[in-house]
């Protein structure tokens, strides 16, 4: 028989720290799906709370995007619709962890490597909501911030990056190098700007506060959320 725990609930083992915060923080979002909507599933350990939330809620029409193939096998394996983002057209939502949250709304993302593809789909979306444990809200940003970087060239544009440093990782799916830049994060705008002009660059961690709608902070026993700049 499965164990309920302390929860009282079968499939619902009891949790401690961080991991009961990031389901908390997961159940909170998935709460915020309607029957019908468009919804773009994140990747990484939060989101892994988040997959069985949104199927455990049995919503009718959902249509979903992935930021990942191992988010699309997973959200396939619990029966829910993943389609080309493409397809989609604008999403209603989209819902992903991040690595860390500032009090001005800026998030650093792609711990898991997968921050382009994240970037694309929280754009795609009206409501982007952040999901955390309570240790990713953060005073300010920390280094490293995650980069995606073409592979031709990539010790140029290492250079221009620096101090930035490849990652001991598999390449993305899209065929890119995974890399860090390890410098300090203290003009978030700026360095994203830096970055962004950089040639050889495909894609970086930095969220602006304007891609995000909604943080929901898991805390031992429920959540808190702050509002994001993009309504
Ligand atoms: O790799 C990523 O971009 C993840 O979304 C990351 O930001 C959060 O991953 P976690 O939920 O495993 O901490």
């Amino acid at each position: 028989m499965a164990s309920t725990g302390a929860t009282g609930r079968p499939g619902r083992p009891d949790l401690s720290g961080a991991e009961e915060q990031k389901r908390n923080a997961a159940e909170a979002a998935a709460a915020l799906i309607e029957d019908g909507m468009r919804v773009g599933l994140g990747t990484g350990s939060t989101v892994a709370y988040l997959l069985p939330a949104i199927a455990r809620r049995g919503l009718r029409g959902l249509r979903c995007a992935a930021t990942s193939p191992a988010t699309e096998r997973d959200a396939t394996a619990l029966g829910l619709l993943v389609e080309p983002l493409d397809d989609l057209g604008v999403l209603d939502i989209a819902i992903d962890g991040a690595d860390q949250v500032d009090p001005q709304g800026w998030l650093i993302k792609g711990g898991g490597g997968a921050h382009t593809r994240e970037k694309i789909v929280a754009t795609a979306a009206r409501r982007f909501v952040a999901i955390v444990s309570a240790d990713k809200a953060v005073e300010a940003l920390s280094p490293p911030v995650p980069l995606e970087l073409l592979a031709f060239g990539v010790e140029h544009t290492l250079e221009l990056l620096a101090p930035a440093q490849l990652r001991d990782a598999p390449p993305s799916p899209d065929g890119n190098l995974i890399a860090d830049y390890t410098g300090p994060v203290d003009d978030p705008a700026e360095l994203a700007a830096r970055l962004e002009a950089t040639p050889g660059l495909v894609g970086h961690g930095l969220f602006e506060p304007e891609l995000v709608s909604l943080v929901v902070i898991g805390e031992d026993g429920g959540v808190r959320t702050r509002a994001g700049a993009k309504a």
